[in-house]
């Protein structure tokens, strides 16, 4: 049975929408960042990141984490990979090349595409992007965007989707990793086909209960 720990408004929406996806049960654990409480180790705080019960799951303190049986992962990429593979059909890797792509995608949305996405959301979510350290930060991180998405965008003028001709958990991974730098309208532009795409993938209805979910979460 699979245990999925950490609130919508956090990296488990990865995970949380193959999920859905795949339509597979499992038991949803709201972990909250504790840095979102002003005292998140009091007695009657929610369950969070700091709680001596979930770091005796996950000592390093962040979600997501899953657990499913005797396997505990955290890191929301590596997770949401294991869960296509293990219960996502054609969602997951079919073949050791896809299993290779899967990876790759996933390396790929964490590691060129997640972080800079963070700097432009976060200087929208304080209203500071139309200050000049604000323009400064989002510049850097649109710098930080030019390859990665200059990939995206000529990759996806020959295909729909990013392996195998069809949505995958590769499409998941790395759309959700974008999803945070999409809020800096310039890169629809710049980017189209690959804004087209994460539309295509954001049409889907399990991105729409997903997302229904996280918005019911107090922001
Ligand atoms: N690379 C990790 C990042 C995990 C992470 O930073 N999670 C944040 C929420 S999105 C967190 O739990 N922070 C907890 C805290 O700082 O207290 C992943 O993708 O799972």
């Amino acid at each position: 049975m699979i245990t999925l720990y950490g609130v919508y408004r956090s990296r488990a929406t990865r995970p949380l929408w193959l999920l859905a996806e795949a339509n597979v049960p499992f038991t949803h654990v709201p972990v909250i960042q504790s840095y979102r409480l002003a005292t998140p180790m009091a007695a009657d705080a929610p369950l969070n990141t700091l709680s001596p019960a979930f770091m005796a799951i996950s000592p390093q303190s962040a979600v997501p984490v899953m657990v499913d049986d005797d396997l505990v992962l955290t890191e929301s990429l590596a997770i949401t990979n294991y869960l296509a593979r293990q219960y996502g059909g054609d969602l997951g890797p079919q073949g050791t090349a896809e299993q290779a792509q899967a990876e790759q995608w996933a390396l790929f949305g964490g590691i060129s595409v997640d972080l800079p996405g963070i700097d432009i959301i976060y200087t929208y979510a304080d209203g500071v992007h139309e200050t000049p350290d604000g323009i400064a930060k989002i510049n850097a991180a649109v710098g930080r965007l030019v390859r990665p998405l200059e990939r995206l965008e000529t990759l996806l003028g020959t295909t729909d989707y990013l392996m195998g001709g069809r949505f995958t958990v590769a499409d998941i991974m790395v759309a959700e990793c974008l999803r945070y730098a999409q809020t800096h309208k310039p890169l629809h532009a710049a980017y189209p086909k690959t804004f087209a795409w994460l539309a295509r993938c954001q049409a889907r209805p399990a991105f729409a209960a997903m997302m229904e979910q996280r918005n019911a979460e107090p922001a």
